[in-house]
């Protein structure tokens, strides 16, 4: 960007508000994915006005925008690679009191998710949009990704649990998207339309968030499983969907991502013997479970069985599900993939997708786990010991031709929740086609 039009930006909005001192702007550069950009020039507003001229003379002036907010997306959706405009919401960090009325809860796309939690927890409700990145990651760029996580199977994407949107166009426009009605037919559902859109048609300022009640902790259980194929494991969750209780999330890991959870964190899997698979399910509910149990074990696939209920235990069992990505990214480089196959094919797919590496003698260490209940496993590709990161490099790209044709002979989804951003665009053909 020449000097002019950054001094001309500046004009719009108070001091302070434009960041071009390098060392300011570093943070704002990458995302989770550390994926490096550079940006011309941080902008931190701290309404929707000074949202709205920033855009406005970005737009009148060919300035490219990239709007970012916690930068723990997972495909670089916030990473400016081409020295755009960084427009970081932090400042627009509102959060109002909850509606108990409307279970409602208006708040700035600033707002960090988890203090969003504990403002509904005020009230006795919850967001039910519950993720790893919750004590960093903002509301509007929840919204913006239409983010997922471990309750999805239960409650469903980030995109049912907004009731309003305040957004602003490039130009500068403001637009308020369906005030906060639970009903309105008149039309395109524009609010809809705009989450999960990754900043491609406005940039989110402020939402209403729907609320629901807090689940009672009464017959609140998790319990894991241990089974030596993917098979055993859609097995399992078919028979746990006829269980008399309510499923709350229902996870799975390999081996080898407990290995390094244990590894990486110290965490320790209480089975006295190791499996290829684990899963891992929370549930809620006071009916008798005895029967159930007894034939669950009774399932060829279960090899192993164990049932957390104090909340401690239930935390030490989560802790094995929620350290993987932590402890993969302590493992060495990697690539992350996030995929969508009908529930159905899961083990089939999931079986086939273990083949590519042996098949095509690819070097690299492939870790699975993820949202079994969802039809959504993580595929996470590390750097193998010994291997350099040249040759991994050049193995992933081969790996993922195999890996993404193998997505589009099962109709999957190549990113059921971190979506495109950057790192995803050159497959999206895969999903979507050109009509
Ligand atoms: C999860 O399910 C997140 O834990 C992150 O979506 C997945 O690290 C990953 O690849
Ligand atoms: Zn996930």
């Amino acid at each position: 960007m020449d000097k002019s039009a950054l001094e001309g930006l500046a004009k719009q909005l108070p001091s302070g508000a434009v960041v071009t001192a390098p060392e300011e702007m570093a943070p704002y550069a990458t995302d989770w994915t550390r994926v490096p950009g550079k940006p011309s020039a941080v902008l931190l507003p701290r309404n929707v006005q000074e949202v709205s001229l920033a855009l406005a003379y970005c737009h009148a002036h060919g300035i490219p925008v990239v709007p970012s907010g916690g930068r723990t997306g997972l495909a670089a959706g916030a990473v400016p690679t081409r020295g755009e405009v960084v427009l970081n919401m932090s400042r627009l960090d509102t959060i109002a009191e909850p509606s108990v009325l409307a279970r409602t809860l208006r708040v700035g796309a600033g707002a960090i998710t988890e203090r969003v939690h504990e403002k509904a927890a005020e009230a006795g409700l919850i967001w039910p949009i519950d993720l790893a990145s919750k004590g960093s990651c903002q509301i509007g760029g929840n919204l913006s990704t239409n983010a997922g996580g471990l309750r999805v199977i239960r409650y469903g994407m980030t995109r049912k649990w907004v009731t309003r949107l305040q957004v602003v166009k490039m130009d500068g426009t403001i637009l308020e998207l369906n005030a906060d009605l639970e009903k309105n037919n008149t039309g395109y559902d524009l609010l809809q339309m705009v989450v999960g859109s990754e900043g491609t048609l406005c940039a989110v300022t402020e939402a209403t968030l729907k609320l629901a009640p807090q689940p009672s902790d009464r017959g609140k259980a998790v319990m894991l499983f241990g089974l030596p194929t993917a098979q055993g494991v859609a097995e399992l969750f078919e028979h746990c969907r006829r269980g008399p209780f309510e499923i709350l999330a229902f996870e799975f890991f390999s081996d080898r991502c407990l290995a390094a959870v244990e590894k990486q964190l110290g965490r320790r899997c209480r089975f006295p013997d190791r499996h290829a698979y684990y899963a891992l399910m929370e549930i809620a509910g006071e009916a008798p479970r005895e029967e159930w149990l007894a034939q669950t074990l009774a399932l060829s696939g279960v090899r192993d069985a164990l049932q957390a209920e104090s909340s401690d235990d239930r935390r030490a069992v989560w802790g094995l599900r929620e350290g993987i990505t932590e402890s993969l990214a302590r493992t060495g480089p990697l690539r992350k993939h996030d995929l969508c196959v009908p529930l159905r094919s899961m083990a089939s797919f999931l079986g086939e997708v273990d083949g590519i590496a042996p098949r095509e003698k690819l070097k690299v260490d492939v870790y699975f786990f993820g949202h079994f209940g969802d039809g959504s496993p993580h595929v996470n590709l590390v750097n193998p010991a010994g291997v350099s990161f040249e040759e991994f490099e050049r193995d992933c790209d081969r790996y993922e031709v195999a890996l993404f044709d193998l997505v589009k002979k099962y109709s999957g989804s190549i990113s059921s929740e971190h979506g495109i951003g950057l790192l995803k665009k050159k497959w999206l053909s895969y999903s979507r086609t050109q009509e």
